[in-house]
């Protein structure tokens, strides 16, 4: 699947590509190995199943990921044989084409809205076990989530592209100086190493303008490529590897399970010596030097309207030509202009943004692994915490670009055929982390592929809202792939799959996305409506009660606890979508009647609790235990992502939900630690925030800075950086509030560029824990409300116009 969308590209550019070799990248933001990897991973097919670690610790923790949303690959960088790991994001196995058919792939929803009034009754009878039974046998659905349970897989998983080869003739023997290094600031990834007298060097890039992976070949001396590159296809496809013309390589192969044809294509540009294409490999012999190129595609076709009825409803074009188109393309272009044009649009996102923390205290220019392990036992390290922030930024760019599928639970990195939960995208908290930092840290082009899935997702959605509620509008359960799935899958494990307010929390994106950029147009034509059918799910699947009270009965919180009659989670999102149905119905000055309906359901929406241990209870009942340490912390949705309780309009529940995070503790998996951060950041603990923070990076970060759950895992990355961008800026509620976590250890620095909501650009820097200037620029004239501890300052702006604050005594004063 590609769509181009060249209006994002600008063309500044800082460095000249004949000037790459003489860069230390070692010394911009980067991350750094100094040993090579060896062959041990390579090509392990295995289809791993839930949590657990990755057969291929190499892979995992030593690889570098490059990607343009699109095509992924992770650079393993050993001496003897360059190992190249390939993703397409759309090859999936599973969807409507598998052997079976649209009909039997559809058929994944239970028409179960009817037993609703049954369950209902036994919780008004207060037979919880009757209702819990109930629920357990209607609310699943029909589904199975494993290969192993269902003969064709429908649900599918994402799976890998297959991995390159390329043997160098070299071996480590007087091999020296070795660097492996991701320069985030390039976005490239940089090979070298002396050896015999020679330095030789591979850099490798993937361009999201161009559609094309880059991969140049060189060395201080002339003659020395010898090189023989090969392929290890997906072992679950019929695929067929053959020479293209003298230069190059075509590869086809066609999924088993889904028939999904997927293509690359390879062409070998050399300088001196020669090169062969021998059937299903190119042999150079003598090189100065060799830039690989490589275009891959499948025949995926997002599809916002699918047609229930045609298996081929999600087929598109064939890859074979539209891997050819880009190849042309590019191979017209050559290297330095394709170099060009990828340095130009990376850096045109990524440098949006500078954090800087305690700049008078430098860090030694250590490999990463080093650092992370020196970090671990307690030596602070600013500049790692500044990295692992871009990092963050790093693999949004790389993995989310808008015209494709959003980042799945591995961004867009996978090196099996299957992988923990499917490689999918789960909604119970996984890719909505994924998305916390699009926006803040001035990313929100980033944010187009979860818009574009949400939008693939409201036709079939619609379906499973009807099926189990009766309900209008659309919703999705807990896991979804690239074919519109939105059923629950079936389990029993009812707290994991009975999840109809992941729908409500996905749309709450769109608000999200419109607030900070204030893109009206977007709202009108398309934001608006996915809201509103959100929010009318959410009405019409709560139970009003004959006390007249409104509840989501039946419901669970995330993995965790009893089937209740209503959890603090699904009326904390409920009450966030129907917040933003308001607000944007009076951003655009329309249905007044439906928001009148929004605001009463609100009014009566059960409130939040507080439990006997002074808690946000959980449930409806206050059965908290103060001993559980569950990694899932739903219940304080409000607090964040949500906007219902803040430690300054709802100081009570902010409590309340403080004691939830002292009994949960600081530990947990990557994601969790990511979360919690967030969650103490609003609650405007700096100093707990920031030991959050050095959780993640010490117990849930492998050495080359991906989360792990165990096993990798990328939500935790991206909510470690959505965090950081929350301890220096807030305005969720209205105004916006500088430095509002900042930690006692991060005494001098600077932000320049993150964004707060109603489209300000803001930069800030502080002093001694202290705020120095802010400068906001307003991107559409919208008022603007400041507030730095309990200081405050508003103002109206002009569209394009910069202000600077400061704090003149104990004022905030305009400059
Ligand atoms: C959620 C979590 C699990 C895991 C999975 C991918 O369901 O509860 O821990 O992260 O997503």
């Amino acid at each position: 699947m590609k769509k181009l969308y060249s209006f994002f590209i600008c063309t500044l550019f800082s460095l000249s590509a004949s000037s790459i070799g003489t860069v230390d990248y070692t010394k911009g933001l980067s991350v750094w190995f100094d040993t090579p990897n060896n062959l041990d991973g390579q090509a392990i097919w295995l289809r791993a199943s839930g949590s657990g670690a990755n057969p291929d610790k190499t892979w995992e923790s030593r690889s570098l990921p490059i990607g343009n949303g699109s095509l992924g690959a992770n650079i393993l960088g050993s001496v003897a044989a360059e190992r190249i790991t390939l993703n397409e994001k759309t090859l999936w196995k599973g969807g409507p084409n598998t052997s079976k058919g649209a009909e039997y792939y559809w058929d994944v929803n239970k028409q179960s809205a009817g037993v609703l009034k049954e369950i209902r009754q036994a919780f008004l009878d207060e037979d919880k076990e009757k209702a819990a039974q109930l629920t357990r046998n209607n609310f699943n659905g029909l589904a199975a989530y494993e290969e192993k349970d269902e003969t064709p897989f429908r649900f599918g998983s994402f799976t890998t592209m297959g991995e390159l080869y390329v043997e160098t003739g070299l071996n480590e023997l007087r091999m020296s100086n070795y660097r492996r290094i991701l320069s985030l600031d390039s976005a490239m990834v940089v090979v070298q190493f002396d050896k015999d007298g020679v330095q030789y060097q591979r850099k490798y890039f993937i361009s999201y303008p161009d559609s094309v992976m880059v991969m140049k070949f060189t060395a201080n001396q002339s003659g020395k490529q010898n090189l023989i590159l090969s392929y290890c296809p997906n072992s679950e496809a019929k695929s067929n590897l053959r020479a293209d013309g003298k230069d190059g390589l075509v590869y086809t192969g066609v999924l088993d399970n889904n028939g999904m044809k997927f293509a690359f294509r390879i062409k070998a540009i050399h300088k001196g010596g020669t090169l062969e294409a021998e059937n299903d490999r190119l042999i150079v012999k003598g090189a100065d030097e060799v830039v690989f190129l490589l275009t891959a595609d499948t025949d995926y076709k997002m599809n916002f309207n699918p047609d229930f009825k045609d298996p081929k409803t999600y087929v598109g074009n064939d890859p074979e030509q539209t891997t050819r188109i880009m190849m042309d393309q590019a191979v017209q272009k050559g290297y330095d202009e394709l170099y060009r044009n990828h340095e130009a649009d990376h850096t045109a996102l990524f440098n949006r943004v500078r954090l800087q923390l305690n700049p008078d205290i430098s860090s030694p220019n250590l490999p990463t692994y080093q650092r992370l392990a020196n970090y671990k036992k307690g030596t602070p390290d600013y500049q790692l915490e500044q990295l692992y922030y871009q990092f963050g930024r790093y693999l949004l760019i790389a993995s989310s670009r808008p015209g494709n599928m959003p980042a799945n639970l591995q961004g867009m990195w996978h090196n099996n055929l299957d992988g923990p939960w499917r490689v999918d995208y789960h909604n119970n908290i996984n890719i909505q982390m994924n998305y916390w930092p699009a926006c803040s840290a001035n990313l929100s082009e980033c944010t187009w592929p979860l818009i574009d899935f949400i939008r693939s997702l409201v036709k079939p959605g619609e379906q499973t809202a009807q099926a189990y509620f009766n309900a209008r509008g659309w919703t999705a359960s807990i896991s979804a792939n690239i074919f519109g799935f939105t059923a629950p899958l079936s389990s029993n494990m009812m707290s994991w799959n009975l999840n109809p307010t992941a729908g409500p929390w996905l749309a709450t994106h769109i608000w999200e996305y419109y607030d900070y950029t204030r893109d009206k147009k977007f709202l009108k034509e398309i934001g608006y409506d996915l809201i509103k059918s959100s929010a009318q799910f959410a009405v019409d699947h709560l139970w009003h009660k004959p006390d007249g009270t409104y509840t989501a009965a039946p419901s669970t919180s995330p993995e965790h606890g009893p089937i209740d009659e209503g959890v603090t989670f699904a009326h904390a999102v409920v009450r966030e979508i129907l917040l933003d149905a308001i607000q944007a119905s009076k951003e655009l000055g329309i249905d007044s009647k439906e928001r009148k309906q929004w605001e009463k359901i609100l009014d009566k929406l059960v409130p939040y609790r507080i439990g006997r241990y002074g808690q946000l209870m959980e449930w409806s009942t206050d059965i908290d235990d103060p001993e559980d340490e569950h990694r899932h912390v739903n219940h304080l949705f409000g607090l964040h992502p949500g906007h219902t309780i803040s430690p300054i309009t709802t100081p009570k529940l902010a409590e309340a939900a403080k004691v939830v995070l002292e009994h949960r503790g600081d530990g947990a998996t990557g994601w969790s630690m990511g979360w919690k951060l967030n969650q103490w950041a609003r609650l405007q603990d700096g100093n707990h925030a920031y030991k959050l923070y050095g959780n993640l990076l010490k117990n849930g970060t492998l050495d080359n800075l991906w989360d792990t759950h165990a096993p990798f895992q990328i939500d935790g990355n991206f909510g470690g950086t959505a965090g950081i961008t929350e301890m220096l800026l807030q305005s969720h509620m209205g105004f916006i509030q500088l430095l509002p976590a900042l930690p006692d250890a991060w005494k001098n620095g600077s932000i320049t560029g993150i964004c707060a909501k109603g489209n300000f650009e803001i930069s800030i820097s502080w002093k001694e824990g202290q705020l120095d200037k802010a400068t906001i620029l307003s991107g559409s004239g919208t008022p603007c409300n400041v507030r730095y501890g309990d200081k405050t300052l508003s103002f109206s702006t002009v569209k394009g116009k910069k202000y600077e604050i400061t704090l003149v005594g104990n004022l905030l004063k305009l400059l």
